[in-house]
């Protein structure tokens, strides 16, 4: 009786590449981001906020950068020198979508 062969005759396991279909619908894809830093000027004509703003992890460094904002009224509140958290959504465009003063402490 011959030994059974065993496990060396494994189907070549065609490791099924799903290519994700590139339609419309994955075109737009927007990412968000938390940032954290000091309001340095605010332009609600723009609308848009500079940030001295800490490490974006997984989307910039730290730097001092002006960041168009989605809507004016999110600057209300908001001084020069402030302490902030943010959202930045990096779509089509690098736009912050939502601001938090921080508690000073
Ligand atoms: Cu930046």
């Amino acid at each position: 009786m011959l030994p059974a062969a065993c496990g060396g005759n494994k189907a070549p396991v065609t490791q099924s590449s799903t290519q994700t279909p590139s339609g419309p619908a994955a075109a737009v894809q927007s990412n968000s981001y938390h940032g954290v830093g000091v309001v340095k000027s605010l332009n609600p004509k723009a609308p848009a906020i500079e940030i001295d703003h800490g490490d974006i992890e997984g989307l910039m460094p730290a730097m001092q950068m002006e960041f168009p904002v989605t809507d004016a009224s999110m600057l209300n509140g908001i001084a020069v020198n402030d302490r902030i958290d943010f959202t930045v959504e990096n779509g089509t465009e690098m736009k912050v979508t939502a601001i938090k003063k921080k508690n000073r402490s």
